[in-house]
């Protein structure tokens, strides 16, 4: 930029960069955001971000690296899909010398092979679910139907993993099913159907849902099924998402755990303090995680988020 405006060092470094991003694809309100706040934040940096969406597929995801590593790029941020099987594609930007960052979800690949992660505690998110759910039916046999994320994606995995650690030593809970509903309303939606038909709906005293996009979908089977989501089935989710926070406002769901859209502020200061002057960010970035039940209003929080990229 020929102006006058003196750029600090990470601005600077950040000038005329340009990022692929490769996103998993629009399966949940927290992605569509999230994809909503990496555009502003690349923006707001003067970054000239390329996006490519994968609908899903990870062969899409590791053609959308490889045409970003044959163009050049100075960097690639990548939410994972699925946690295994990135090895190859990663030596190859990494013999390219580009730097690679993950976004909301980790890999099983050696650390050298990226610059850092940024994600929430997928694990921990799981373990107050849980532990909401311990304190909350404390005495009660309380038997639990799981929505599980995406099959091999680490939120599903982690999330499951905590959940179980929560609750394990608490006999009077019991996970009596457990199905993937693929994070999107419309599956969350059909399995909560099949949960409720096999069991049948009184038997269920609670939802486990790895984000809240399943949830809401299986708010709207309970109420088909003429019951009460939030009262005749206990409902906690993950995300904090607007429709959830409206959801536990009006009495229809019970807790959140709210995870930030935004992933990509940080990354993207990571990466240009790395390219200012080699700084090397920690291998693991860690977002906040934030507990919202009734006691909270949701009716404020549900205002606020809409206007948020979600
Ligand atoms: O919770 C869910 C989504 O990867 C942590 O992916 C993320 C999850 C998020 O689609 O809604």
């Amino acid at each position: 930029l020929a102006s006058a405006v003196a750029l600090s060092p990470l601005a600077a470094a950040a000038q005329d960069m340009t990022i692929g991003f490769s996103q998993i694809g629009s399966e949940s309100g927290w992605r569509a955001a999230e994809t909503t706040v990496t555009k502003q934040e690349a923006e707001k940096r003067g970054i000239d971000l390329k996006f490519a969406d994968a609908q899903q597929k990870q062969e899409n995801q590791i053609s959308a690296l490889r045409s970003f590593i044959a163009q050049g790029v100075d960097a690639i941020l990548l939410a994972p899909v699925v946690a295994t099987g990135w090895d190859g594609v990663l030596e190859e930007a990494k013999d390219a010398d580009i730097p690679v960052i993950l976004l909301d979800r980790t890999v099983d690949a050696p650390e050298d092979l990226y610059l850092t992660a940024v994600t929430s505690d997928l694990v921990h998110e799981g373990e107050v679910a849980g532990q909401w759910l311990v304190d909350e039916e404390a005495g009660n046999d309380c038997r639990i139907v799981e929505l599980q994320g995406t099959t091999g994606s680490s939120p599903a995995i982690d999330r499951k993993k905590g959940f179980e650690n929560a609750i394990a030593g608490h006999d009077n809970l019991e996970i009596v099913r457990s199905q993937t509903g693929d994070f999107t309303r419309s599956q969350g939606k059909v399995v909560m159907e099949s949960f409720l038909k096999a069991e049948g709906g009184e038997n269920i005293c609670a939802l486990y849902a790895h984000n809240d996009d399943m949830a809401v979908g299986a708010i709207q089977a309970i109420k088909e099924a003429g019951l009460k989501p939030g009262e005749d089935i206990k409902i906690v989710a993950i995300d904090g998402v607007p429709d959830a926070h409206l959801a536990i406002a009006n009495g229809e769901m019970n807790a959140t755990i709210e995870l930030t859209p935004d992933m990509a502020g940080p990354a993207l200061d990571a990466l240009a303090a790395y390219k200012a002057d080699g700084t090397m960010p920690p291998k693991w970035i860690q977002t906040e995680s934030r507990l919202y039940t009734a006691a909270d209003d949701n009716q404020a929080v549900y205002e606020t988020k809409k206007g948020l990229g979600y």
